[in-house]
């Protein structure tokens, strides 16, 4: 279900029919609009809403009132007609005063990519640090919006209850929110502290750790799966994994590392999660190589590749060791336009994009086994800097 930054909305229908916009400016990002909003679909429908419309608008600059223009504004009002819309959903982050602008002219309940993103995390949080992360997140998203909370009591002026004690609801309602962020703050630097002292006690065991880095829905869950041989949820969904998870892998001749699956990675993705999952992502400091996994089958390959470098340069760890892995491998074709189908034929195949840079990045297809031996064996020369032995 979707959630909007607004918490009252009992009388949401079971499922919201949503109608996608996006904007095609100057600032082109990594992805095309249309790519952009094929994955916006995929993250609507993954908040469990479906998709009953989208549009495209080309400006130079985002409209500082509408971020589409007025015009635009109208045709997508007049699209409700056909879609019956019950909701608008826009394919980047909207100022807090061009959603409530949005909100008035099109009288439904619209969102960005970040409320949605936002809200997807909220429905997967589940260990009390990711629900303290998300939490976070949602209210520093909302702390700047909180004037349209209260619209509904601006209107109402003079109206007993609405104002407080020498301040107005909404003053009050800031501070309230402020105070509840530094609480969520401190809580998260304690779940943070044992982190750090659980990863204290693993370096002193000196077992090199491997995190997993990627665009969401790579596969990274499944690799873990695959090279732990533990059940690791994955699924068919964008941010199906959200908390840390570490398991122990061992190669055939007893050499071990741990892996660390970690949230994916995706465009746009809000600042307020980035810096709310610091604690999550704290992980990937401490880890000795990081691995990206890339879907290899994606469209949108090189985008997401670049997205995830990107990220990773953000977050501070340009300088890490990576090896990058090339996941889906069952799902390419080989030169001559036959499917690859069995663990040799991933050899043949020839991949032209930047996350393929030639000799270091390996093809694998987690679900099938495929490349693993020659993953375990190209991670165990990486950490412990000799050929295993048993290969
Ligand atoms: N065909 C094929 N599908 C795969 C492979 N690896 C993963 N998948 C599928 O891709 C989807 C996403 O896999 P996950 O392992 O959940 O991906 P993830 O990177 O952990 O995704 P998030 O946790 O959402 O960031 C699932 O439906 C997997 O079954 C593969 O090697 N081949
Ligand atoms: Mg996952």
């Amino acid at each position: 279900m979707v959630r909007g930054p607004r918490r009252s909305n009992k009388t949401a229908p079971s499922q919201e029919r949503a109608y996608l916009v996006a904007l095609e400016h100057g600032q082109r990002g990594l992805m095309s609009s249309d790519e952009s909003l094929r994955e916006l679909g995929r993250l609507v429908r993954t908040a469990g809403a479906t998709v009953v419309g989208q549009t495209v608008q080309k400006r130079e600059h985002p409209d500082p009132a509408t971020y589409i223009g007025s015009g635009k504004v109208q045709e997508v009002q007049a699209a409700i007609e056909e879609t019956d819309y019950t909701l608008v959903v826009f394919d980047e982050q909207l100022s807090p005063a061009q959603q409530l602008r949005l909100e008035s002219a099109l009288k439904v309940k619209v969102l960005d990519r970040s409320a949605l993103i936002l809200d997807i995390f909220a429905s997967r949080a589940r260990t009390r640090e990711a629900v303290l992360q998300v939490e976070l997140a949602q209210h520093e998203y909302l702390l700047p919006r909180l004037r349209g909370q209260w619209q509904h009591l601006e209107r109402l002026e003079g109206a007993i209850g609405s104002r407080g004690p020498g301040e107005t609801q909404l003053e009050t309602d800031r501070r309230l929110i402020g105070l509840h962020i530094s609480r969520l703050k401190s809580q998260i630097k304690d779940v943070s502290r044992q982190r750090a002292l659980h990863r204290r006690r693993r370096e002193r065991d000196g077992v090199p750790v491997i995190a997993l880095v990627g665009y969401t829905n790579a596969g990274k869950s499944s690799l873990l799966r695959a090279l732990a041989g533990v059940d690791v949820f994955a699924a068919d969904a964008l941010f199906a994994t959200l908390d840390p998870l570490t398991r122990r892998v061992s190669t055939p001749d007893g050499q071990t590392f741990l892996v660390t699956d970690t949230v994916g990675f995706i465009q746009k993705l809000p600042t307020q999660l980035i810096s709310a999952f610091r604690a999550t992502l704290e992980e990937l400091e401490s880890a000795d190589l990081l691995l990206h996994v890339v879907d290899a089958t994606s469209p949108a390959i090189d985008a997401q590749y670049a997205t995830v470098m990107q990220t990773v340069q953000d977050l501070g760890l340009g300088d890490k060791s990576m090896l990058t892995v090339l996941n889906k491998a069952d799902g390419l074709l080989l030169p001559n336009g036959t499917p690859v189908s069995s663990e040799s034929d991933i050899a043949k195949v020839d991949i032209v994009s930047p996350a393929h840079d030639g000799e270091d990045a390996l093809l694998v297809s987690a679900t099938e086994g495929w490349g693993l031996d020659a993953l375990r064996r190209r991670l165990t020369l990486d950490l412990y800097g000799e050929p295993d032995s048993a290969y």
